[in-house]
């Protein structure tokens, strides 16, 4: 189990996407997703609005919801990534996927949902093989490379940011790059500021400044202006990588992953340290001195306020089982806790995910702490 801080395995993994969620991580002191199991997008957009100030991740079915409207620009994957941007955090969508590796590259990135151009994670089941994870690899990387040249012929040709897919992706950009980064911060390269309505690529190269810890999350909802989708002072715009997690363990009782399915996940992940952010894990599976991979844990809830809060938790009765913060987090080496009935079934979800992100938060400060 790692007692190496958040932050400081910030710097040493090599995946972007993972360097901005464990830096995320630090200023919002959470280690929070929500998993917003809900059915229908005003009920997904509220509660991404209401409980973004606590979590670093929102994690969606895109296929529970009714009406999901799939307009690249306007629909709720659009929306969805402009709340993450108001809030800070990253959508993971867990979609789960396990096919044959052409039939995935589609899914992922064509179809109705389009999952790659809103969701900065998303996940696979390596039952298949490993060649699922090659192609999503491969899938990502050449989104990313379209994305950028979108990027530059949107910029070389002046057109107002909000006529393009990316335009619309790095709207408010700027905000954060014109208020706080000094012009010796910015190297021209990637990224999108925004300049009235004609954009300039950046690259933030000198970002760890910049991320100030606050003495409490919810100054994360204070924005820096009146706009909607204004972006927090001191937090950059997530980078354009993608990061895929791997199914390498699951909660429910009786699954059928066994310690070589988990092995051979890790070996797959390791072929892919820039695209493999980590793992769907119930405990870390870093075990070399080069693994930075985070664990994101399903199956997990508190007992209620009035019990003690290591009293065992009952299942959901069709499988699920749950744990606590303290044990997945504390003595398993997690690195993010999923939730999603806990909070969403709670009288009231914004206080709910507070609890949440607070015993999460300790759980991972008593493990750093601890002396074992
Ligand atoms: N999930 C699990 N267990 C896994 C993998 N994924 O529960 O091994 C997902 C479920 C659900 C969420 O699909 O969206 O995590 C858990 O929800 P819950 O907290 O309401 O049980």
């Amino acid at each position: 189990v790692s007692k190496c801080a958040y932050s400081e395995r910030a710097k040493k993994t090599t995946h972007p996407l993972s360097t901005y969620l464990l830096r995320l991580m630090t200023i919002k002191q959470s280690n929070l997703c929500l998993s917003a199991d809900v059915s229908t997008t005003s009920q997904l957009l509220h509660l991404a609005e209401t409980v973004g100030p606590s979590i670093v991740v929102l994690k969606t079915h895109y296929d529970l919801i009714s009406n999901w409207d799939y307009h690249p620009t306007t629909g709720t994957g659009a929306k969805l990534a402009r709340l993450a941007r108001k809030h800070g955090f990253l959508i993971f969508e867990d979609r789960k996927f396990g096919d044959i590796g052409h039939t995935v590259q589609a899914q992922y990135t064509e179809g109705t949902a389009r999952i790659i151009e809103w969701s900065h994670i998303t996940n696979v089941n390596m039952i298949p093989g490993k060649a699922v994870v090659d192609t999503m690899a491969e899938a990502a990387a050449r989104w990313r490379e379209r994305k950028r040249y979108e990027v530059k012929t949107d910029i070389s040709a002046g057109s107002p940011l909000a006529e393009s897919p990316v335009s619309e992706e790095n709207e408010n950009a700027g905000a954060t790059t014109s208020s706080s980064l000094s012009p010796d911060d910015v190297e021209q390269r990637e990224g999108c500021a925004r300049d009235g309505r004609k954009a300039s690529i950046v690259s933030i190269t000198t970002v760890s400044q910049h991320f100030e810890p606050v003495n409490s999350p919810r100054a994360w909802g204070e924005t820096s202006g009146e706009e909607e989708g204004e972006i927090f002072a001191g937090i950059e715009e997530a980078p354009l990588e993608r990061g895929l997690l791997i199914l390498a363990q699951m909660s429910s009782k009786g699954n059928f992953m066994t310690r070589e399915y988990t092995d051979a996940c890790v070996r797959s992940a390791r072929e892919h340290r820039d695209y493999v952010m980590g793992f769907i894990s119930q405990e870390t599976l870093n075990s070399e001195p080069e693994d930075q991979f985070v664990s994101m844990t399903p199956g997990c809830q508190l007992p209620p306020e009035t019990e003690d809060e290591d009293a065992e938790i009952q299942g959901d009765g069709q499988g699920q089982q749950y744990n606590t913060p303290r044990k997945l987090v504390g003595l398993l080496g997690n690195d993010v806790i999923i939730v999603g009935r806990g909070i969403i079934q709670a009288a009231n979800p914004v206080t709910e995910a507070e609890r949440y992100r607070k015993a999460g938060w300790l759980a991972y400060e008593e493990r750093i702490r601890s002396s074992s």
